[in-house]
């Protein structure tokens, strides 16, 4: 799906800000017909941003909420298509455009949009409402977290849902109006390579409406065309092969950014355009080594948690801003969107700057359950393959060409230890492989690696470990020991590239202790190079990334000290003591 844009065939409206609210406890809404008459009792909410900061009798919750927005259309829309696009909305929505129902969509943490433009009176105020619910079960993606999840044998969370982070609910992410002519380019994917010096592209496009005759792309470096071709327009989706010489490759070290501009023409007239920045790498892997642009890399960094304090779960593009300027000062080249898919925002400044992302779809914590009489049929629906499917598909849809994304990861830590787990898994890595051909496909795991067959499915091994943390070794010498047999084992029953994904011991800022003990500032930076030391000591290992980068909000459970504590930032982002470690370690690459 492609990122709206203004242009002199396309325009924009924002329609975010402080909208109307309505709590429905009783989920009477649509049976009252909100849709056609807001409530007497709104009150005010921002969007974008959870509805659980926002007030304190809504703080825990995960039901219905209503949401009201009047906004005006310019006349001079009349002749356009209008989109309503809305960023995301966690973690069910219905929309309603002046009281008539446009559509719903289901799995948060990524766009959807309707075209509207019969609906809408241009020239006049419209009104736009969204039901938005939060409830789980399991066949939603993440499931709910009542005897599911893989904390379900250690006592319940709140509120609940299948993972180790706060469910925030709302309509997080912008909501936009945009215009696009009556035939329009509805999509663009593009693939890279590399010859010698050379850059070659190939792209494909989707083009709407009546038919254009003929399209156009070209290729600018700076304001510097270096690149055209043109070709008549498919009886589906139009293909074009381009190759630019002397290339400028996308890296790390030099993230150049190409802009790729495609017209669509009809009767000899340019009908629609969008431009959209691009980088020329490629990724492999050859001999257990990930290779990029055909040189080995390491991925060194963080899982991380886009949310902050007041705003949840919303976009907060300052925070955005901080946190890749962190990520920048500790030389950091990587990191995983965990556990869900990042603002689009997130996404387009890691092709700027240059970082490796492992993107994540919001299948956390599957198919864990609190006891052993549990049928696991009941857990493992084909609802839930589908919702999870439909979550991958949507994912690679959005993010499909940001060079800076180079894995899908199907799931973060599932039961891979149940014999149902391997023919779900399969069926999962055989349908994204077929979405794109061009990246690796992972599966996080934390345990089971050794009983289970799923791994094996998947391009690079991922294990998240934490000796020391959960089970207290009492000493770094035989956490390390543990650590390296465990690697060791991985890696000769798989014979793939292995990467430790998650390890991190939690420290509550400004407890310090000598020698360390567990939950100082101390004792974090300690494990953490004790992790490194046998991880960069492994040749099998592409990469190490510590949980976590920040602290985030999670669910109240007794293991946890108001926020998961495992960041080496605090949630307002001040450095812990570990920090200054890895910036000395991580700089010298
Ligand atoms: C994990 C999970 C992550 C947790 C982390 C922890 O294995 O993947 O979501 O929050 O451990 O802190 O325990």
């Amino acid at each position: 799906m492609l990122y709206p844009q203004t242009n002199r065939f396309r325009n924009l409206l924002d329609v975010s800000g402080i909208w109307e609210m309505a709590v429905d406890k009783e989920d009477v809404g649509e049976k009252k017909k909100w849709y056609e008459h807001i409530p007497p009792d709104t009150r005010p909410i921002a969007v974008p941003g959870s509805w659980n900061d926002q007030y304190s009798d809504i703080h825990n919750y995960m039901g219905t909420v209503w949401y009201f927005q009047d906004f005006f259309v310019p006349s001079e829309w009349s002749l356009k298509l209008i989109w309503l696009r809305i960023g995301a909305a966690t973690y069910r929505a219905k929309v309603w455009v002046n009281g008539i129902f446009v559509g719903g969509h289901e799995i948060g943490y990524l766009p959807f949009q309707f075209e509207i433009s019969r609906l809408l009176r241009t020239g006049e105020k419209n009104i736009i409402t969204v039901k938005v619910d939060y409830k789980l079960s399991v066949e939603t993606i993440p499931q709910h977290g009542t005897g599911i999840g893989h904390w379900a044998n250690k006592g319940d969370k709140f509120p609940p849902m299948s993972g180790d982070y706060f469910p925030y609910g709302g309509i997080q992410r912008p909501v936009l109006l945009y215009t696009t002519p009556r035939n329009y380019i509805e999509d663009l994917t593009i693939i890279t390579n590399i010859k010698g010096e050379k850059g070659l592209l190939d792209c494909t496009a989707k083009i709407s409406g009546e038919k254009a005759d003929r399209w156009k792309v070209s290729v600018f470096s700076g304001r510097k065309k270096v690149g055209e071709k043109a070709g008549k327009t498919g009886k589906d989706d139009a293909d074009l092969h381009l190759s630019i010489d002397k290339a400028k490759f996308w890296s790390p070290e030099s993230p150049y950014l190409y802009k790729l501009k495609i017209e669509t023409i009809k009767n000899n007239r340019v009908e629609d355009e969008y431009i959209l920045p691009f980088g020329i790498r490629t990724i492999e892997i050859k001999k257990g080594k990930i290779l990029l642009n055909g040189k080995p890399v390491f991925l060194r960094g963080f899982s991380r948690h886009e949310e902050y304090p007041l705003i949840g779960a919303g976009l907060f593009t300052p925070g955005i801003v901080k946190d890749y300027s962190l990520m920048k000062e500790l030389g950091v080249n990587s990191f995983r969107t965990s556990h869900y898919p990042n603002t689009e925002e997130m996404m387009r400044m890691a092709d700027r700057l240059g970082f490796l992302v492992i993107d994540e779809c919001p299948a956390n914590s599957l198919f864990h359950v609190s006891n052993e009489n549990i049928n696991m049929k009941e857990v493992i629906t084909p609802a839930t393959l589908e919702n999870h499917k439909k979550s991958l598909e949507e994912m690679i849809r959005r993010d499909k060409n940001h060079p800076s994304v180079i894995m899908w990861s199907v799931a973060n830590e599932p039961n891979i230890g149940c014999k149902e787990a391997e023919g779900y898994f399969k069926k999962i890595y055989d349908y994204v492989r077929n979405l794109d051909p061009t990246r690796f496909v992972i599966l996080v795991s934390c345990r089971d690696e050794s009983n289970s067959q799923v791994p094996k499915y998947f391009d690079i091994i991922c294990v998240n470990r934490y000796y020391m943390s959960y089970n207290f070794e009492g000493s770094f010498e035989l956490t390390a020991e543990k650590l390296s047999r465990a690697l060791d084992n991985i890696y000769k029953k798989y014979k793939k590239p292995v990467m430790v994904t998650e390890f991190g011991a939690p420290a509550l800022p400004g407890e310090h202790s000598e020698p360390p003990e567990n939950w100082t500032e101390e004792f974090q930076t300690r494990h953490l190079e004790t992790y490194l030391d046998v991880i960069e000591s492994k040749p099998y290992v592409v990469g190490a990334h510590i949980w976590c980068f920040a602290e985030y909000k999670t669910q109240q459970h007794i293991g946890r000290v108001i926020n998961n504590r495992k960041g080496v930032f605090t949630r307002n982002r001040q450095p812990k003591m570990a920090v200054r470690m890895l910036k000395k370690r991580w700089n010298m690459f």
